[in-house]
């Protein structure tokens, strides 16, 4: 029997303002090349529609979470991140994804990973795509993960359990530096771009800059081929200079324009993660333009109105993500962290295509 008539267990969950597919490393394939063939089977991509499989036809709702027990004595478990392309027959693990995570605490309590410690329980993940560690906050009353509660994030309706997430020493997740070309901005095909990776690697550049006044709504910059093919040359060019390599066939690095703040916030963005407008903003790309709005002379922090405290509002096309900034007495970001929520939509058994 394989697992097209058996099923493999599966938790469809919400985490932040993205979906996925949450599963126990025991029941994949221990291969890469085996998983990875199996989640386009289970997502039903390349297919731009995924009709015959579970993915949303979004990279926001096409993305999987593999938990297993902790590789290290300071997490209480791992969490590896997939994004499984829609269109394309390919698999990244070249990004982590702070939405993602905030389902992982309460998939990991419901796996029977992690104990319930009383009336909240923290979770330390093992981030294994950058090697982080982030402490999750999970509602846990009467011994059971709780997903009701008060809190609410714009993109998400409704009001679910806080998942409070922080973040220790992000920068340079992936490229090494949190400036990786050691400056704070480098000209690409003539316009001003900050490469800066604290938890994702962006490239963050104004939207004036490359035409367009950055309040365009998702469907309208989606639409914007001409657009997407000059972000497209910036970032080709930008990868190998993060030390990203060629990143053709990579998720990152993020593209963010930014603009004026149009609603209190510190500044607006606009990302595409890298092909398709993002609905919101990603974690960790919230707190890396945030960071950018911190540094002196980036695009970014010369449009920014930076607040007096540690929230930092950073604003997108559906309201505001809030990320917490913590700096020492230079200025610099020391440690990041956010609020998220997370529901658990559905447990059972998914079956891939044969
Ligand atoms: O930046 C989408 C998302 C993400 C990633 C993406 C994320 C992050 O919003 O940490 O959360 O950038 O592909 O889910």
């Amino acid at each position: 029997m394989g697992y097209e008539t058996e099923g493999i267990p599966c938790i469809w969950m919400r985490g932040g303002t993205s979906k996925g597919a949450y599963f126990l490393a025991g029941d994949l394939p221990a291969e890469p090349a085996a998983r990875d063939d199996l989640l386009l089977r289970i997502m039903g991509s390349p297919d731009p529609t995924q009709i015959d499989g579970i993915g949303g036809a979004d990279p926001l709702t096409s993305k999987v979470a593999v938990l297993a027990p902790p590789s290290r004595a300071d997490a209480d478990v791992d969490y590896l991140f997939l994004q499984v392309f829609v269109d394309r027959a390919l698999v990244s693990d070249a990004q982590g994804c702070g939405n993602i995570l905030a389902g992982v605490g309460p998939a990991a309590i419901e796996g029977g990973l992690v104990a319930v410690a009383g009336e909240e329980t923290p979770v330390r993940i093992h981030m294994v795509n950058t090697g982080e560690i982030a402490t999750a906050r999970i509602a846990t009353p009467g011994g059971r993960v709780s997903y009701a509660g008060a809190a609410r994030i714009d993109g998400v309706p409704g009001r679910h359990a806080a998942v409070p997430l922080m973040f220790g020493d992000t920068a340079g997740s992936m490229c090494g530096a949190l400036l990786p070309t050691g400056r704070v901005v480098d000209e690409i095909e003539g316009i001003a771009c900050t490469l800066i990776d604290n938890g994702m690697p962006c490239v963050v550049l104004r939207a004036a800059d490359v035409g367009i006044t950055g309040t365009e709504s998702r469907e309208a910059l989606d639409a914007d081929t001409a657009l997407k093919a000059r972000l497209e040359a910036i970032r080709l060019k930008a990868g190998p200079m993060m030390g990203l390599g060629d990143v053709a066939e990579k998720s990152v690095p993020k593209m963010t324009l930014v603009s004026a703040p149009q609603a209190g916030g510190v500044i607006a963005t606009r990302s595409f993660i890298p092909h398709r407008c993002h609905a919101t903003i990603g974690v960790f790309a919230a707190v890396s333009v945030a960071t950018a709005c911190t540094l002196d002379g980036a695009p970014a922090a010369g449009l920014a109105v930076l607040p007096a405290g540690e929230t930092f509002a950073i604003e997108h096309p559906t309201g505001a993500a809030e990320v917490l900034i913590e700096r020492d007495a230079q200025g610099r970001v020391i440690r990041a962290g956010t609020l998220r929520t997370a529901r658990k939509l559905f447990e059972g058994r998914v079956f891939p295509r044969s």
